[in-house]
């Protein structure tokens, strides 16, 4: 499992075209049909979490959560690291006081991406430690090439994972495989975590974005309401007993029954032909 882990780069055929914006020094976005990538693009320190990279990732995840025009979030690395964690560097000899401010700005970025309305894959090409496997534990789905390495090595530093590794992977893979992980540090390849059920498909480096984009292409192209109530309720139910899960099923069922989508979507199938969703 720790083995040697030397995961590799993607590029992906025809990205050149795509229009890129640049949030932060070392995080790039580009959209199209209803999909934006988030790029983590650091390569020289693996991807790791910066406070500057932090306070950016918060703006711009509060201006996305607002952002009707875009359905699906990808959020990727750049070369063999995804997100290798906290910037140790930056993290190194400061005082409690700013470890502390430290903790709660990154809480804040992995609560604001698991709470987007639009859904969210983390596209994982390399290295996702520490605060880098939280993050895509914070994301909906995650895919992932067969050199990924996920980890969650705080327990190496003397410390323990600060941004809900304890508690997402828990619930993600059973409170065994966490309590192993968080014990260990090991690192874990993509297909172990597929087993498990954490990740949800493994692809090579060479197909991670373009099987990814096609993954949020089909969940773009649904009724926007439904997916976004559908992702909610999943996400929620799991905090909710299951009565009470399955009595919130029903009344948001009802209510998009009650939606131009719905009422489309039944249409099409009856009709034979392909329904045209339109946002209400
Ligand atoms: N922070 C800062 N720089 C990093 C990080 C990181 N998390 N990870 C890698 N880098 C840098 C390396 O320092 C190196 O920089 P340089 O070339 O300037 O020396 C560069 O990235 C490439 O890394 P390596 O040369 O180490 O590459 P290898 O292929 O040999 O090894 C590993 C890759 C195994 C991923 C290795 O880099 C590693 O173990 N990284 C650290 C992973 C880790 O422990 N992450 C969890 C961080 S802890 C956390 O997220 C929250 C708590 C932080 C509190 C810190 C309190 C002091």
């Amino acid at each position: 499992m720790t083995g040697d882990p030397r995961p590799g780069g993607h590029q992906e055929a025809g990205s050149s075209h795509r229009e890129q914006n640049r949030v932060h020094e070392h995080l790039v976005t580009e959209r199209a049909g209803g999909v934006e990538v988030l790029r983590v693009d650091r390569p020289a320190a693996l991807g790791a979490l910066s406070r500057g990279m932090l306070l950016a990732l918060r703006e711009h995840l509060t201006d996305l959560h607002a952002d009707e025009s875009v359905r699906v979030l990808i959020v990727t690395g750049t070369g063999k690291g995804f997100i290798a964690g906290a910037d140790i560097r930056e993290y190194h000899g400061v005082s409690q006081r700013d470890f502390d401010a430290y903790q709660r700005l990154s809480r804040a970025v992995f609560d604001a991406l698991a709470a987007l309305p639009q859904v969210t894959i983390a596209a994982v090409n390399g290295y996702a430690l520490g605060g880098g496997f939280e993050v895509a534990l914070s994301c909906d789905l995650i895919v992932a090439s067969d050199r990924a390495r996920f980890g969650l090595p705080e327990i190496n530093l003397g410390l323990l994972p600060g941004g809900g590794g304890t508690q997402r992977l828990a619930r993600a893979a059973g409170v065994r495989f966490a309590t192993e992980a968080v014990l260990t540090g090991r690192f874990y390849p993509a297909r172990k975590l597929h087993d498990r059920g954490v990740v949800n498909e493994v692809h090579s480096p060479d197909e991670l974005l373009p099987r990814t984009r096609e993954l949020a292409a089909t969940i773009a192209a649904k009724a926007p309401v439904a997916v976004r109530a559908a992702k909610r309720l999943v996400a929620d139910g799991a905090r909710m007993p299951l009565d009470v899960g399955l009595t919130v099923e029903q009344q948001v069922l009802s209510g998009l029954y009650a939606t131009a989508d719905a009422a489309e979507g039944v249409a099409a199938f009856l009709d034979k032909r392909q329904p045209t969703f339109t946002g209400r």
